[in-house]
C-alpha cells in the first residue's frame, strides 16, 4: 500500500506527542503492555437480523418506533466513498489536514495530520493495545491541491444519507445544530467505549467492526464495571466472557457495506477487528422526538427554540405536553445525558457533541 512519505524522526515526534496527550496515564513504552493484538477477538456469533435496502421507508419505521437495532445491507453500493476511500486515497488527498485523534486531560482536542495517522495505522498501530483513533466531524476537511491552497473537498459529498434517516428534525436547527456526522478511522482494537446515542447509524466502508448492544434498562454498572480499564479491547477480552450467556445482548460482526442502526437507549461498545473506515451520523426522527426534545430544550435552549418554531403543529402540541414533564437531563436516570450523575465521561451524546472516554 502506498502512503505519503514521512521522516522517521518527525513521525516519532508527532506520534509520541499525540500519545502523551491523549493518554497521559500510559507511559510511552507501555502502549503494547497487554499484548492484546495477539488475542482472538473473532470467537463470537453475530445474532442480529439483516434487512435489504429494498425495505421501504414505511417498513423501516417499525424499527424506529420499536427501538429495534438492525443491520441494513445494500444501502451503500452507489456511494463514491465505498470505492474511493482507500487508505492511500485519504492519506494523499488529506495529507496535511488535521484530524481529531482524542482529547488531552483538559479536554483540548488533539489533532494529527492524515499523512502521519495513516502511517501510524500500518506501523506501531498494528500492535498498540488501544491505538490512536480518528473520530472527527466530516464537514470541513480540506483537500490537498498543489494548484490552489483554497480548494476544498468535502468528504460529505462522497456519501448520501440512507433513505431511512433523512426525516431528521435536527436539520431544523440549521447552523445551530452541533456536530452530528463523523468519520471514524483506525486500526484493529481501536474503538468506542460503552455509551448510548439518541439515534445513530454507522456505515462501514472498509474493515470489520465488532459490536455488543444491551437493551434499554440494562444496568451500566453491571456491563461496564467502574474502576476497570474500559478500552474496548480490554472489555472484549476480560468483561465480555463474564457476561456472555448470562445477560441479553446483541452481537454484530459488521462487514463493509453494512449499516448498523442503533436506536436510542441501547448501551453499546464497538471495536474495530482490523483497519476500519466508517461514517456515523445521528438524527432525530419525528417518531423519537419526545426523548430528544426533553433533553435538548434544557441543554441547548437556542437550538430547541429554533426547532420549535418550525415544527409541524402536531409536534408543537407534543412539546406543550412535554413541558409538564421534568427534563431527562435533570433526572438521576442512567447514562443517557451528558449531565448525568455518572461522571466517568464515557458518555457519547452525539446530539450534543461527542466525548470519548479517557481513563
Ligand atoms: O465506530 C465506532 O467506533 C463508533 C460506533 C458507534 O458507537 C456509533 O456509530 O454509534
Ligand atoms: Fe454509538
Amino acid at each position: 500500500m502506498k502512503l505519503p512519505h514521512v521522516s522517521q524522526e518527525k513521525y516519532n515526534k508527532k506520534i509520541e506527542k499525540c500519545k502523551l496527550k491523549t493518554r497521559s496515564d500510559i507511559q510511552l513504552d507501555q502502549w503494547q503492555r497487554g499484548n492484546y493484538h495477539a488475542h482472538d477477538y473473532y470467537d463470537f456469533k453475530d445474532n442480529l437480523e439483516r434487512i435489504d435496502y429494498s425495505t421501504t421507508v414505511e417498513e423501516f419505521e417499525d424499527y424506529i418506533r420499536n427501538g429495534k437495532p438492525v443491520v441494513i445491507t445494500g444501502g451503500m453500493d452507489k456511494w463514491p466513498a465505498y470505492k474511493k476511500w482507500t487508505p492511500t486515497y485519504l492519506a494523499y488527498t488529506y495529507r496535511y489536514e488535521k484530524f481529531k485523534v482524542g482529547e488531552d486531560d483538559d479536554e483540548n482536542i488533539v489533532y494529527l495530520s492524515a499523512k502521519y495517522f495513516f502511517n501510524y495505522c500500518f506501523r506501531e498501530g498494528l500492535k498498540d493495545d488501544s491505538p490512536l483513533y480518528i473520530f472527527d466531524a466530516v464537514d470541513s476537511k480540506h483537500k490537498y491541491d498543489p494548484g490552489s491552497s483554497q480548494a476544498t473537498c468535502h468528504l460529505v459529498d462522497d456519501y448520501t444519507v440512507p433513505k431511512y434517516f433523512r426525516n431528521d428534525l435536527l436539520q431544523l436547527g440549521g447552523s445551530r445544530r452541533p456536530p452530528f456526522r463523523w468519520i471514524v478511522i483506525g486500526p484493529g482494537r481501536s474503538g468506542t467505549g460503552m455509551h448510548v446515542d439518541p439515534l445513530a447509524w454507522n456505515a462501514l466502508i472498509q474493515g470489520e467492526k465488532r459490536w455488543v448492544l444491551f437493551p434499554p434498562g440494562t444496568s451500566k454498572d453491571l456491563v461496564n464495571p467502574k474502576n476497570i480499564d474500559k478500552e474496548p479491547c480490554t472489555w472484549f477480552a476480560t468483561i465480555y466472557p463474564k457476561l456472555k450467556n448470562k445477560i441479553d445482548m446483541i452481537e454484530i460482526r459488521q462487514k463493509p457495506g453494512e449499516i448498523v442502526f442503533v436506536p436510542g437507549g441501547w448501551l453499546h461498545i464497538v471495536m474495530n477487528l482490523n483497519f476500519c473506515i466508517a461514517v456515523t451520523q445521528n438524527f432525530c426522527h419525528p417518531l423519537t422526538f419526545d426523548r430528544v426534545w426533553l433533553e435538548t430544550r434544557y441543554s441547548r435552549k437556542k437550538l430547541a427554540a429554533k426547532i420549535y418554531k418550525q415544527l409541524p403543529m402536531e409536534l408543537q402540541h407534543t412539546v406543550e405536553c412535554l413541558k409538564r414533564l421534568p427534563a431527562i437531563a435533570s433526572s438521576s436516570d442512567d447514562s443517557t445525558s451528558e449531565s448525568s450523575s455518572d461522571s466517568d465521561i464515557d458518555v457519547v451524546c452525539q446530539c450534543h457533541g461527542i466525548k470519548r472516554r479517557k481513563s
